[in-house]
């Protein structure tokens, strides 16, 4: 896959500029932000994006049927965690978005899309940035984990290069081995799980799986329950 990275030294969000260039943009359209003003996470959260981190949205125009957009999401994070695993950090996906090292937050991915038309893969990577102090039990940058300030423009090269991949296997309909990485990969799979919307808990229980459209499969006492969207938190025991 070839990328066309665009280079920015603020922006808003990088989701929200590659919306706004992505009717005309070739697919491969990467915009990298040294910093963002209004990143963001799902539901409006926000996306702390200090200088030192990889701030990225990759422009994609899959042909694939609607109901596998979803999944593009685990291409995200799966990139990422090919990329970490270069620096000898090993990360697992918390279903659906979350990149954890040791149960903390490394990386998260926004996937949005405008149907038939563009995907979004928005990915935040903390790299060599501080995390806000509020989070600092919760998150984790690379350069904790490794003692050292890590070159930026490597680390962009490893997940775009990772994003190859997994994007390619996207493109040729092999769903299952994206699934399968991700089950492998899993933070949750065999866990006690609350997820919760806002200040709703709509399920818990067990996760067991996570089946073939990406549904997170719960274990509750009304027996099993599929999850297509929400918050995860472990129970820790
Ligand atoms: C996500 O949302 O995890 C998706 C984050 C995607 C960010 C990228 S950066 C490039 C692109 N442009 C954007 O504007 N966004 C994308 P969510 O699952 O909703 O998690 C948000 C929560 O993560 C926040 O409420 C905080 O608790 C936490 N958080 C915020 N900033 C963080 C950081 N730098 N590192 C770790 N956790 C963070």
């Amino acid at each position: 896959m070839e990328w066309n990275i665009i280079t920015l030294d603020e922006v808003d969000s990088t989701n929200e500029y590659a919306r706004r260039i992505a009717p005309t943009a070739p697919e491969g359209t990467v915009v990298v932000a040294k910093r963002q003003t209004a990143g963001r996470g799902r539901n409006g959260r926000r996306w702390a994006s200090p200088e030192g981190g990889l701030w990225m949205t990759a422009i994609l125009k899959p042909k694939s049927s609607p109901e596998h957009v979803p999944k593009l999401v685990f291409v995200g994070a799966l990139a990422v965690v090919d990329a970490l695993a270069k620096y000898g950090i090993p990360a697992e996906v918390k279903w659906p978005n979350d990149v954890l090292v040791d149960g903390k937050k490394i990386a998260g991915v926004l996937s949005e899309c405008k149907f038939n038309h563009f995907a979004l893969l928005g990915i935040g990577l903390n790299v060599n940035n501080e995390v806000p102090e509020e989070l600092l039990d919760k998150a984790v940058s690379m350069r904790e984990l490794t003692g050292f300030e890590l070159n930026l423009d490597d680390v962009l090269s490893n997940v775009l290069r990772a994003l190859s991949y997994w994007y390619s296997l996207f493109k040729r309909g092999r769903h299952y081995e994206i699934l399968d990485a991700v089950r492998r990969k899993s933070a949750v799979i065999g866990r006690h799980v609350m997820v919760v919307e806002g200040d709703e808990v709509l399920v818990e229980g067990r996760a067991l799986d996570i089946d073939d459209s990406g549904a997170l499969l719960v274990e509750t006492k009304n027996g099993v329950e599929r999850v297509f969207y929400g918050d995860v938190s472990l129970r820790v025991f």
